[in-house]
């Protein structure tokens, strides 16, 4: 582990996500409300995280009613992410409920979306089943607000998903916020915005058990294989009530997998939690954001846009290229992390056609190159001014690096230090064209051919002992 690494580790130790490494809970004495986490090994942990671990690559899916105004309100253009629309507009719940009316998503094609992320070599899809907005994408009994009993489309959205998730071989998961800008026991925070709600007083308890009801109800109908929660931060919501949720959602599926969301140790956008104690949750969570060095023994998530809203919005245009989105990929990869890339289908039921070609685009690349990503291990190396680099453990005990080269070498050498462990054999992952190499004081010097095979990253491979 590099110095700078070391560090960050020292003094992040015991701060994510109930390692639960069987730590428990010591204050659970302290008041009934308080429960203890579920105990788990390190080995039972490890067991539990594997699949997410491996995947590295997902799909994020915002879709609600949101997708019907686009980003536009009463003829005006409303600033900021199109889901945050009922907020940003200042929108009246009894209007905005309305928007259900028309909401009928006929072009909906559920095979056709998890086909276009299994192609893009993405391994899980997390969608909102419920956003701030309050609207459910799922039959809830809880609520009529939902896309059964309030639309005329009249059909549950996730169940089809979740089986064409199944059917095609990824893990199928679900986003739900905690804030809620429609339940009536939550009011605006100020005159002019719902964010952060206010909880009317002594309603909490109805909300908590509202949302286990929907929680429950999520668990049984599609079992889901995360839990991603948000919308942790109004004050009236408390780390201990994120431990209630958290040991609840756990009871009900002892395998899944938690966001650290679901508790209230979340740094600001950094996504990692506070290092001030231990705080609930499996996974950090970056938004829109890499962390400039990844965190030794943490699991994290970057959530990420291709363009600047999660929800559609019909006039944000601002698309990240195909080069950026497979180099952060690779970047997040490096340090150890998953990358959760977010779609916003429209009302119809599409996802935007600037998303789908990229997607087809980073499938191309993730075909020839997907396993310099998957279950594979951040970067043994402080700075690799060419790329990124991932590394695999063998069978044979030696070390796989995957060198991801950015910036093709003008000399036909490319550097890569000593401290890499001992070369046995190089070559390039694509068509596995073998690569002559020498050792010089401090690096070794693999010979590369004169320009770039893939001007995105080309994959150098070199085995070390
Ligand atoms: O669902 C998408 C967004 O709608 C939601 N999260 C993604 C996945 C979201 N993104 N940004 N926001 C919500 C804005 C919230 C920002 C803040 Fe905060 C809330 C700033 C202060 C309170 C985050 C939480 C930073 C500090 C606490």
């Amino acid at each position: 582990m590099s110095p700078r690494r070391m560090i960050l580790a020292t003094l992040l130790v015991g701060l994510v996500m109930t390692t639960a490494v069987s730590k428990g809970d010591q204050t659970a004495d302290r008041s009934t409300k308080v429960r203890s986490l579920p105990k788990e090994t390190k080995a039972q942990r490890d067991a539990r995280m594997r699949w997410w671990r491996e995947a590295r690559f997902g799909m994020f899916i915002h879709w609600g009613l949101y997708a019907i105004p686009a980003g536009t309100w009463k003829g005006k253009q409303i600033p900021g992410i199109g889901e945050w629309i009922m907020d940003r507009a200042n929108i009246p719940v009894e209007e905005y409920e309305k928007l259900a009316a028309q909401f009928n998503p006929i072009k909906y094609n559920p095979a056709e979306w998890v086909r276009i992320a299994k192609n893009a070599g993405m391994k899980y899809i997390v969608i909102t089943s419920k956003h701030h907005d309050g609207f459910c994408l799922f039959d809830s009994k809880a609520t009529t607000y939902d896309v059964v009993d309030a639309t005329p489309y009249g059909k549950d959205l996730l169940k089809p998903l979740s089986e064409e998730c199944r059917k095609q071989g990824l893990k199928f998961c679900t986003y739900y916020s905690i804030m809620d800008w429609h339940h009536p026991a939550q009011m605006r925070g100020s005159e002019k915005r719902y964010n952060p709600t206010k909880m009317r007083p002594g309603r909490k308890r109805e909300y908590m058990d509202y949302m286990k009801q929907q929680l429950r109800e999520i668990i049984e109908q599609y079992d889901p294989a995360v839990l991603w929660f948000d919308g942790e931060w109004p004050a009236w919501y408390t780390e201990e009530d994120g431990r209630e949720i958290y040991t609840y959602v756990r009871s009900l599926k002892p395998s899944i997998i938690i966001n650290n969301r679901v508790g209230k140790g979340r740094k600001g956008m950094e996504g990692f939690n506070k290092g001030d104690r231990q705080y609930v949750g499996d996974f950090g969570t970056p938004e829109q954001r890499i962390p400039p060095t990844g965190l030794p023994g943490v699991d994290w998530e970057s959530c990420m846009t291709m363009n600047r809203t999660w929800g559609y919005k019909s006039y944000d245009h601002d698309w990240k290229s195909a080069e950026t989105l497979i180099r952060n990929l690779i970047d997040i990869a490096s340090k150890g992390g998953n990358y959760l890339l977010n779609v916003g289908p429209t009302a119809e039921g599409l996802i935007p056609q600037p998303s789908v070609e990229r997607l087809a685009r980073i499938g191309q690349w993730m075909k020839t190159n997907g396993e310099s990503i998957y279950a594979t291990q951040a970067s043994p190396f402080e700075k690799t001014p060419w790329g990124r680099c991932t590394q695999k453990k063998l069978a044979n005990g030696n070390r796989r690096l995957y060198l991801h080269v950015f910036h093709w070498p003008n000399d036909g050498k490319l550097r890569v230090p000593t401290s890499a462990g001992n070369p046995q054999a190089a070559f390039l992952l694509a068509g596995k064209k073998p690569l002559t190499f020498e050792r010089q004081d401090d690096a070794v010097l693999i010979s590369v051919p004169p320009s770039a095979p893939d001007p995105v990253a080309t994959v150098v491979v070199l085995d070390v002992k």
